[in-house]
């Protein structure tokens, strides 16, 4: 059975919990439109979360890559166009590093674009109602390092397709109102993510974009 890669990040920035994490964990094994789901969880850590994330394209082989990460700030499900070529940390990662204004990759593209569906997904989770859009930045944290560290080794295979999707806080049960979305939502959302893509070589033509 093919399989497809779904990461989630550990806590960070003195977070105890990070739900990119959870709804990984919470996809591993599941078979979504036949192919057979990883889950799997990096470090906060420049560089490492980049070396973990190879190692683990190298032994699953994944047809499609989705990875995760928690955007604090945010309310909905965003998938994201673009990564750039750029460290640009507000706080330390994991491991005390603090990049400024560095490379992800000396001498790499700018950018990167997702080759996930992204506006389709956002179409679709917004179907069911589940708050969503497209978001034209990852950021210059963690977050992007590994979506760009991603689509540069994608781009060096054959014809897999990936792409980085943000997920907002979870929000507490009996807290409506509160920014967030609830875990099981997430999951669901992720897991539809996963089908679509699966299912979509291209992309819908549409609108779903924050746009600022
Ligand atoms: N979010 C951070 C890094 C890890 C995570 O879950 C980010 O947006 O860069």
């Amino acid at each position: 059975m093919k399989t497809v890669l779904v990461t989630g990040f550990e806590p960070f920035g003195g977070d105890l919990v990070n739900p990119s994490q959870e709804i990984a964990r919470a996809l591993e094994g599941r078979v979504i439109a036949g192919r057979r789901v990883v889950g799997a969880v990096l470090p906060c850590v420049f560089g490492l979360a980049n070396v973990e994330l190879r190692k683990l394209l190298r032994t699953t082989r994944p047809e499609l890559v989705i990875c995760l990460g928690l955007a604090g700030g945010r309310t909905e499900i965003t998938p994201e166009r673009v990564a750039i070529n750029v460290d640009d940390a507000r706080i330390a990662d994991n491991a005390g590093a603090q990049p400024i204004d560095e490379p992800v990759v000396r001498g790499g593209p700018t950018a990167y674009w997702s080759t996930l569906p992204i506006k389709a997904i956002v179409a679709a989770l917004r179907q069911r109602g589940i708050p969503a859009s497209v978001s034209q930045t990852t950021g210059t944290f963690v977050c992007n390092h590994v979506f760009y560290g991603l689509m540069q080794a994608l781009a060096r295979g054959r014809g897999r397709r990936g792409g980085f999707i943000h997920v907002p806080p979870v929000q507490a049960p009996g807290t409506k109102g509160q920014p967030g979305l609830p875990l099981a939502t997430m999951i669901n959302a992720i897991a539809l993510a996963v089908e679509l893509s699966v299912q979509r070589r291209t992309d819908v033509r549409a609108t779903g974009g924050q746009t600022h």
